[in-house]
């Protein structure tokens, strides 16, 4: 706030500064404590015309004051006009905020006071933090920016389905100890990164897979995914499609953990974060095993024949998963629950039920949004999730389905980190990307600014945390509720799309306070009703009643889909990056 820091300078000068931010329930009553340069008294419009017009106004007004402080027994040093209808009550020294308020009380005693208030300092307004990071400032990060707009605004202002992380960074930027693991493809170097890696590890066992020609290993970098026609022709990757190298470890690390005001690139969530890179995917996916064995290492559980992990994490990003049941999986994020970490994990990209683990007992499953707050074209999404899910942005291209709504609804994705090697690594880039695999690090980078602001946060608090601090589902009588007849952009409920849509200020409010915290009386947010949105939705509409067809009778967007794969390959698939774009050649974001 710019303010005049209550000053008192010519009548008139004095600036009444109506929007004072009240953080925390505590600043309300610290103000009233706070000391005081006088009170500010407004008297009663004179009783008689006698006794207005005996006198200029200012001057009949002290008269009537000094009077009044005479009755009250209140000494001051002097009064003088402020605006037009005050006075300054000054006594010549600082008030201590107790005795301000007992002098002010004496004062309202008297029948000709209106009333009184004590001359405090009113606090700057704290402003956004603004990184100077280019893609924040020209608005690719939109995923970062505050949740804003109605109806009323053209779709690049509406961010109604947004988390609110540049709003979050008022209360925490984060923290170097709130370590998020991300079990991914492993790390590239990137300028906009490297200092905010940690050591990891590298998980892949099988050498056909890991393609850095060696099992385990203490090297977590990415040496590239892509799968080649010869790979593809072979029995060691059976089902498996041929593919460019997706780098998806790289763009998650940076969601999460970028260089922050750096003047360079993107932003990340947690400007201080420390990204520990797990590698458990290498061609084609990941085996379970290789991910149980990672989950554990991330948390600082033991591995036989694997050092001990010297930065344990309390947040684990996974945004790999596959159809089959939670026997696994129960049993590895129970233990991980037990020794304070949480798992996030990517529901998966088929607009089709969720997968493990996302689904799994205890397991916070993202759900991927449009920025209007809707679910995601590709989204998966089920009644799996109700307990512990939860669903934020994810990037909602357009696809190339002639019946789905396309481009009327859908956004730019997200922009992050990436490499723009086909195969090896190339040169560090940068890109928009959209999947589910890319709502989960929202969530565990959110989950590492609550960690950040309260390092004492219990897993079992960081998950109740995340839900409580939801915000609604967005709703709409045009748009038809998610199901699996209507699996594309579908109005989520919190038995199709989990808790409700992250909101990074208030997933930090329970973080302070969470036996304390209650969740704000959210507004209804309608979506499509009236304006642009309406404009935009009646063009999506045009195109079919709903976005794209039950499951079943339309193609997949890929991903998640559970390919035959081989014997030892329970799981695999990594959720298939939507339209990924590398970097430059990508036209910039709406
Ligand atoms: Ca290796
Ligand atoms: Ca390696
Ligand atoms: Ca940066």
């Amino acid at each position: 706030m710019g303010v005049s820091r209550g000053a008192v300078g010519p009548a008139g000068r004095w600036a009444v500064v109506a929007a004072v931010v009240c953080a925390a329930a505590g600043a309300a009553r610290a103000q009233d404590e706070a000391a005081a340069r006088g009170l500010i008294v407004k008297l009663r419009p004179a009783a008689t015309v006698a006794q207005a017009q005996r006198l200029p106004g200012p001057q009949a007004d002290a008269e009537r004051l000094q009077r009044v402080l005479d009755a009250a027994g209140v000494r001051a040093a002097s009064t003088r006009a402020l605006g037009s209808t005050m006075r300054h009550v000054d006594f010549g020294r600082v008030l201590p905020g107790a005795d301000a308020a007992q002098l002010a009380q004496r004062l309202r005693q008297q029948p000709e006071v209106e009333w009184v208030e004590p001359n405090v300092r009113e606090k700057r307004l704290q402003n956004m933090p603004v990184p100077n990071d280019p893609s924040f400032g020209n608005a690719l990060q939109w995923w970062l920016q505050p949740p804003a707009g109605s109806d009323a605004n053209v779709k690049a202002l509406r961010l109604r389905g947004a988390p609110g992380v540049q709003q979050a960074w008022m209360q925490t930027m984060g923290s170097a100890a709130a370590v998020v693991a991300v079990l991914d493809t492993g790390i590239t170097a990137h300028p906009d990164l490297d200092g905010h890696i940690l050591p990891g590890y590298d998980f892949v066992a099988d050498v056909d897979d890991a393609n850095d020609g060696s099992g385990r290993d203490a090297d977590p970098r990415d040496p590239g995914d892509w799968v080649s026609a010869a790979d593809a022709a072979s029995p060691a990757f059976s089902g498996c499609g041929v593919e460019d190298s997706s780098w998806h470890g790289t763009k998650i690390a940076g969601m999460v953990a970028a260089l922050t005001n750096n003047a360079r690139g993107v932003a990340g969530i947690n400007w201080n974060g420390r990204v520990l890179p797990v590698r458990v995917a290498g061609k084609c996916g990941a085996s379970v095993t290789d991910i149980v064995d990672g989950m554990r290492w991330a948390a600082g559980l033991a591995v036989v024949g694997v050092p001990a992990n010297p930065h344990p994490a309390r947040i684990v990003n996974i945004s790999f998963g596959g159809d089959g049941s939670c026997n696994v999986y129960d049993e590895v994020v129970a233990d991980l629950r037990a020794a304070g970490a949480v798992v996030v994990a990517a529901a998966g990209n088929a607009h089709a039920a969720p997968l493990r683990p996302a689904k799994c007992a205890g397991v916070v499953g993202v759900v991927a949004l449009n920025r209007d707050g809707f679910k995601a074209s590709y989204s998966n999404f089920g009644a799996e999730l109700s307990a512990s899910g939860l669903a934020t942005v994810g990037g909602d291209y357009a696809t190339v389905d002639s019946a789905a709504w396309d481009v009327a609804l859908g956004d730019s994705g997200l922009y992050t980190l990436v490499n723009d090697g086909r195969t090896v690594p190339g040169a560090a880039s940068y890109g928009a990307i959209a999947g589910t695999s890319f709502s989960a690090p929202l969530v565990a980078g959110v989950a590492s600014l609550m960690l950040s602001a309260n390092p004492a946060l219990s897993a079992d608090q960081l998950v109740a945390g995340l839900g409580a601090s939801a915000r609604p589902h967005v709703q709409a009588s045009r748009i038809a509720a998610c199901s699996d007849a209507n699996p594309g952009r579908c109005i989520c409920t919190t038995t199709t799309c989990g808790r409700g849509i992250l909101d990074a200020v208030q997933a930090i409010a329970y973080a302070r306070n969470p036996s304390g915290y209650q969740a704000p009386a959210w507004p209804t947010v309608m979506i499509g009703s009236s304006g642009e949105a309406r404009a935009d939705l009646d063009d999506a509409l045009s195109v079919a009643a709903r976005d794209r067809p039950a499951n079943g009778t339309g193609g997949s967007d890929g991903g998640g889909g559970g390919g035959a794969l081989g014997a030892g390959w329970l799981l695999g698939l990594a959720l298939a990056v939507l339209s990924l774009a590398r970097g430059p050649r990508r036209p910039a974001g709406r």
